[in-house]
């Protein structure tokens, strides 16, 4: 056993490098950390974190010379940072090198969903084209008007995207920001009620938990699209879902969920959905780049070095 403990479904070159650079052990789930034997668990400084399953104090308590939990991801929403913080416990995450990954997913499935193109391939590879004719016309996206709920590093990344494409921004955030010709909503129904697509960037964690509620579901109406990189609990999912089936809204592009990966089994059965298995950052380009500053965090604390990316 050595002083570095890694979590998760590591990809090949993370899982070598975690292994060869910093001499980890790797294990895949949280029921793992109670099993290690207390002369292993006493050695562990540092805990390489990656995944969504909850990691509170008693599993810091597994570990009395934990000093980093170093997160594979920017939302640290799974790690208990209260519970760090009354141990000592230094969190750290990799923000911004994911930025511009996330950012293209959000509007990749915008325009997915906006111009039907799930639909509309289905209606090549059918055989449709040929026997039955052009598929229907869909909706001009470019020139639309766009909600961001949440304007922080990725959501600035996503409007300013959507800028390009001339459409009006609209936003809502903590406090209203330096930027000249987008319009600020102090709450999120109100933004809502002025766009086409809702956008959602909010970090995760009980303080954003069903941030668009069904009143906002209702404000954006049936040209509405919502769109959400974030995490599953920032949308009040059985009302989206109402609203998703009943078409009081008119699409959603969904890259996260509760309950992920086993998601609620009515978004299975709807027809104006992109369904993505939470794979904004999950390029190779930017794995690499979370994995190493993940890495570097964990080093730098071994070292007793500032710690890279704190986020306590
Ligand atoms: C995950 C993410 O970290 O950065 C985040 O907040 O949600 C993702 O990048 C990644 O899927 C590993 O769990």
């Amino acid at each position: 056993m050595t002083a570095v403990l890694a979590l998760g479904h590591y990809s090949e070159g993370d899982h070598a490098a975690l292994t060869k650079d910093l001499g980890a052990t790797i294990v895949t789930s949280n029921a793992d950390l109670a099993a290690m034997a207390k002369d292993e668990r006493d050695q562990v400084k540092a805990l390489a974190f990656m995944g969504h399953a909850p990691l509170g104090g008693d599993e810091m308590d597994l570990f009395p010379n934990l000093g980093v939990i170093a997160n594979y991801g920017v939302g640290y929403d799974a790690i208990d940072v209260a519970a760090a913080d009354a141990r000592g416990i230094k969190v750290t995450n990799t923000p911004d090198v994911l930025n511009d990954d996330v950012a293209d997913l959000a509007v990749a499935m915008l325009f997915a969903q906006g111009r039907e193109m799930i639909q509309a391939s289905e209606w090549v590879t059918s055989g449709n084209w040929g026997e039955k004719g052009p598929y229907r016309l869909n909706r001009k996206i470019s020139g639309g008007t766009a909600g961001i709920v949440g304007l922080g590093r990725i959501g600035r990344a996503i409007a300013d995207r959507l800028a390009a494409f001339k459409m009006d921004i609209h936003y809502t955030s903590r406090s209203e920001k330096d930027t000249p010709g987008w319009t600020y909503h102090a709450d999120p129904v109100s933004l809502a009620s002025a766009v086409d697509y809702l956008v959602v960037a909010l970090v995760g964690g009980s303080e954003t938990e069903n941030t668009v509620s069904k009143e906002v579901l209702a404000a954006l109406g049936d040209r509405g699209i919502v769109i959400n990189i974030s995490r599953g609990s920032t949308i009040d999912e059985a009302a989206l879902l109402d609203a998703l089936e009943n078409r009081t809204i008119a699409g959603a592009g969904l890259d996260v969920f509760l309950n992920e990966p086993r998601i609620d089994p009515r978004f299975l059965a709807l027809d104006n959905v992109v369904l993505q298995p939470h794979q904004g950052s999950a390029t190779v380009e930017t794995r690499q780049m979370m994995g190493q500053l993940q890495r570097d965090n964990v080093s730098a604390h071994l070292a007793g070095k500032a710690l890279l990316t704190p986020v306590n």
